[in-house]
């Protein structure tokens, strides 16, 4: 279709370069880290760097292969995505495995803090076009402790590619919160949120990060995911990923981003839609 052409890697990269150093003040966590925590890292990681290039033998064609296109990295906007896609998984994992709760997964790149409300007693329609495609779902679930407490001030925010595959915000033509609500729940802790099952998503093929999978001969998809952050005061921010049985990228992610608990069981409705049952439990602070 027309909108895959405009989706380009100027409009979708450089706007998560945006973003991030507009919405999450990156620098803060940079004057903060400690000089020996910044060297310990950085010579392990530079450690690593030298050993590959003596175990490979890497010549001086790769060397400036590999500045020219870190330069283009930067130059097309794609740090972000280069770190969600490659880095975060890694992040993720070792920050959350003391949990008893709900798995999270990545945030990546494509999160807006603060989407409009959309709930009354913890149910609501996530904001869509008239004519928006994809399979209808109808979601409940609850939000709990893991001692089993209902959280009734629990919120649920939730943001998803459309059924071509692009985010609202980032991609060009679509209305600015399409896709993205907040979702208070109701009695109980549960939720009922009405939204449209995405469309598995495709790297840009237009950038750095698409030209170092077409490099390596990578494939460039990500399986067709909903995105969530629940919160509750006094329990830990869970940042997760829904992915929907079925998918031909659920076993091979290029994010790394699929864990089975993960997983959705949607049940089709005879008009069409699906409905799914998914809950979440929440870790005490
Ligand atoms: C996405 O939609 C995404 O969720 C991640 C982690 C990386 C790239 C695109
Ligand atoms: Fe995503």
């Amino acid at each position: 279709s027309d909108k895959i052409e405009v989706a380009t890697a100027a409009a979708s990269g450089a706007n998560a370069t945006a973003h991030f150093t507009s919405d999450k003040s990156p620098y803060d966590a940079v004057k903060e880290t400690p000089k020996e925590r910044v060297s310990l890292l950085a010579t392990e990681v530079l450690s690593a760097i030298h050993d590959t290039i003596r175990k490979h033998h890497v010549t001086y064609d790769e060397y400036i292969a590999l500045k020219a296109w870190l330069i283009e990295v930067g130059e097309d906007g794609e740090w972000p995505l280069f770190l969600d896609v490659w880095v975060e998984h890694v992040v993720e994992e070792v920050n959350t495995s003391h949990r008893q709760g709900s798995k999270g997964a990545i945030e990546g790149p494509y999160y807006v803090p603060n989407a409009p409300e959309r709930a009354t007693d913890g149910v609501g329609t996530i904001p869509m076009r008239d004519d928006e495609g994809g399979t209808p779902l109808v979601w409940t679930g609850t939000v709990t402790a893991v001692d089993g407490t209902p959280l009734e001030d629990a919120k649920v925010e939730l943001w998803h590619a459309d059924d071509d595959g692009f985010y609202s915000q980032f991609a060009p033509g679509l209305p600015e919160w399409n896709l993205r609500g907040t979702f208070s729940v109701g009695a109980g802790g549960a939720f009922e949120i009405h939204t449209v099952q995405p469309a598995p998503y495709q790297i840009p093929t237009d950038g750095s990060c698409g030209r170092l999978i077409a490099a390596a001969g990578w494939h460039a998809w990500r399986p067709a995911h909903l995105h969530v952050k629940v919160s509750a005061p006094g329990y830990e921010l869970l940042t997760a990923q829904l992915y929907f049985p079925g998918d031909p990228h659920n076993d091979d992610d290029i994010a790394q981003a699929v864990k089975p608990e993960l997983l959705l069981d949607p049940r089709p409705q005879p008009d069409g839609s699906a409905t799914v049952d998914y809950s979440f439990v929440l870790d005490p602070v």
